[in-house]
């Protein structure tokens, strides 16, 4: 199995995060995004989109993160709890996979490319969907339980911890949220979790 990510990537990271969560053998082949090289023939073969996280099992080519979850968990996680045979949780998981999706993409993200990579989006807008989204949604939902689905962790719960962790390298605190550092905790104390890695780590700023 190969996954093509970077390490600079929350969406790669949620990918690479569940692998390990799994103990599932994978080579990691980075693409580098600065040089462009998702942009060549070759990534655009398996990716035409031009984005990462690609992975490739065999003859099976998945793009997209939270398609990458789905794919993980159906075909190495035979208990199912990761994403719930139960329709009523499969729907909820499905919900939380699109928050992350739109309004983690459009809030924390893409005010963190701003702030690392001097992106022309609109950085004010960007924090302010941060803020609502983790105010409204995440803070009061983990109030009074630990995970965004039932009782246990789920891919939804893998799907939005990348980019909230690293919300503050964009410019949004997590302080007033202590429901969700909480929970972000919760996630790194998982057997076999590794962290999405700063950006001070990953390109010394
Ligand atoms: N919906 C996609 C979004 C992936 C995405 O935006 N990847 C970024 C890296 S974080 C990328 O490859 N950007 C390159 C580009 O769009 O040019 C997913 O969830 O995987």
């Amino acid at each position: 199995m190969k996954l093509y990510e970077s390490p600079i990537s929350g969406h790669a990271h949620r990918a690479r995060a569940f692998l390990h969560l799994l103990g599932v053998p994978f080579e990691s082949v980075e693409v580098d995004l600065r040089g462009g090289e998702h942009r060549k023939p070759e990534f655009l073969a398996l990716n035409p989109l031009g984005q990462i996280p690609v992975l490739v099992d065999s003859d099976t080519v998945v793009r997209d993160s939270t398609a990458i979850l789905v794919y993980l968990a159906l075909t190495h996680d035979p208990q199912r709890t990761w994403l719930p045979r139960d329709p009523g949780l499969a729907a909820q998981v499905q919900s939380w996979l699109s928050v992350s999706s739109r309004e983690l993409w459009a809030g924390p993200s893409s005010a963190r490319l701003v702030k690392l990579f001097g992106a022309t989006i609109d950085h004010e807008r960007a924090v302010a969907t941060a803020d609502a989204v983790l105010g409204s949604l995440f803070e009061p939902h983990l109030a009074d339980q630990p995970w965004l689905v039932g009782t246990r962790p789920t891919i939804a719960d893998v799907a939005c911890y990348s980019y909230i962790r690293v919300a503050p390298e964009g410019g949004i605190s997590l302080e007033p949220y202590p429901n969700v550092r909480a929970w972000l905790e919760r996630l790194e104390a998982l057997p076999g979790f590794v962290p999405m890695p700063s950006a001070a780590e990953l390109l010394g700023t």
